[in-house]
């Protein structure tokens, strides 16, 4: 019998066994939780996305959605944002920015409140564009506004209501939260959850995005929060509601790009990427913004390894109820009343 022989081992290995034992199951449960792990992005280095004190010149058009868009621009403090404003559309709009920092105004005030708001405080700039033409806002930002937030609207009645909004945020060091996303062939982000916690709004969010890969991918926010895009909406949702940034994540292993937006609310936001193709095979994830994000699961892989580390732990695990029997058998344990062979 197998006992008798277990037995017959010394003392100081039948001692050894529970210990031997618990040890090999810790490594079954050890090892895949270690494989998984590895698989989370390695921190990059953050803090050089955000050039210092040079002027900056963007193109916002204007739409009859009505919508800004780009709705997100960064500038530098002691520096000039040259904002060119393309009316894209048939009627007039106007690039208004608010002078107080760090205020959402509320999509409920009506077109007088919104202009009272604006007589009250006045404006960074207000530019009208009349459809079809170009208009250019010039606005110089002294040092002391790093790390604001200003909203910019159009007061034509009813378009802010209506969603023609968005921020300038001055980015040198703003009190913005910093997360890292990635980007791989197999068209997924890697995190496909993020969370930014702010407790004040417009939150600044900038995301720096690696490209794991070599295809070519985007960083895009829907500025919709609790609002499921799906690959067949995603393109007509985007066309009336502008993300809150539309990011191009270059080709090449290894490239980065930041992605600088603000959030005017807390939320889930849906992030995807718009080449074709992608987000239908999965290129999506969310953001939780002010809200807790549901508890971290293991991200899945499909890399070789996992099936030898299945096998190993699998291998592993029938070592040690092998180990436990003889364990028990070997008189280690409690042994059933009666029914033992060779006791005297
Ligand atoms: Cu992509």
């Amino acid at each position: 019998m197998a006992d008798v022989r277990t037995r017959h081992l010394p003392p100081p290995l039948r001692r050894a066994l529970p210990w031997l034992l618990a040890g090999l199951l810790v490594a079954t449960v050890g090892l895949p939780v270690a494989s998984a792990l590895s698989y989370l992005p390695s921190p990059a280095a953050v803090g050089y996305g955000h050039p210092e004190s040079a002027n900056t010149s963007v193109t916002v058009n204007m739409t009859d959605r009505p919508a800004f868009s780009p709705r997100s621009l960064s500038a530098n403090p002691d520096s000039t944002l040259s904002v060119e404003l393309v009316n894209q559309g048939n009627y007039t709009h106007t690039f208004t920015l608010s002078n107080v920092s760090r205020v959402v105004l509320s999509p409920s005030l009506s077109p007088s409140e919104l202009d009272s708001f604006f007589e009250e405080n006045g404006s960074l700039a207000n530019v009208s564009v009349a459809p079809g033409t170009t208009a250019w806002a010039n606005v110089s930002f002294n040092a002391s506004v790093s790390g604001d937030t200003f909203e910019f609207v159009s007061v034509v009645p009813y378009q802010f209501q209506a969603g023609m909004w968005g921020f300038v945020n001055l980015t040198a060091t703003g009190p913005g939260v910093e997360l890292m996303e990635n980007t791989t062939d197999s068209y997924s982000f890697v995190p496909a959850v993020l969370a930014a916690n702010g407790t004040h709004y417009p939150l600044v969010v900038d995301v720096l995005v690696t490209n794991q890969g070599s295809l070519s991918h985007t960083f895009t926010v829907s500025p919709l929060s609790n609002y499921s895009l799906s690959p067949a909406n995603f393109t007509s949702t985007f066309t009336t509601n502008a993300p809150l940034v539309n990011q191009p994540i270059g080709s090449g292993v290894g490239v980065t790009a930041w992605a600088n937006f603000s959030v005017r609310a807390p939320g889930v936001y849906q992030y995807v990427c718009t080449i074709p193709g992608h987000f239908a095979n999965g290129m999506t994830g969310l953001l939780y913004v002010g809200i807790p994000p549901p508890p971290p699961t293991i991200p899945p892989s499909t890399a070789i390894v996992d099936t030898w580390v299945l096998f190993g732990s699998l291998g592993l695990l029938s070592v040690g109820i092998l180990v436990a029997v003889i364990a028990a058998y070997s008189g280690r344990f409690p042994s059933k009343p009666g029914g033992h062979e060779g006791h005297p």
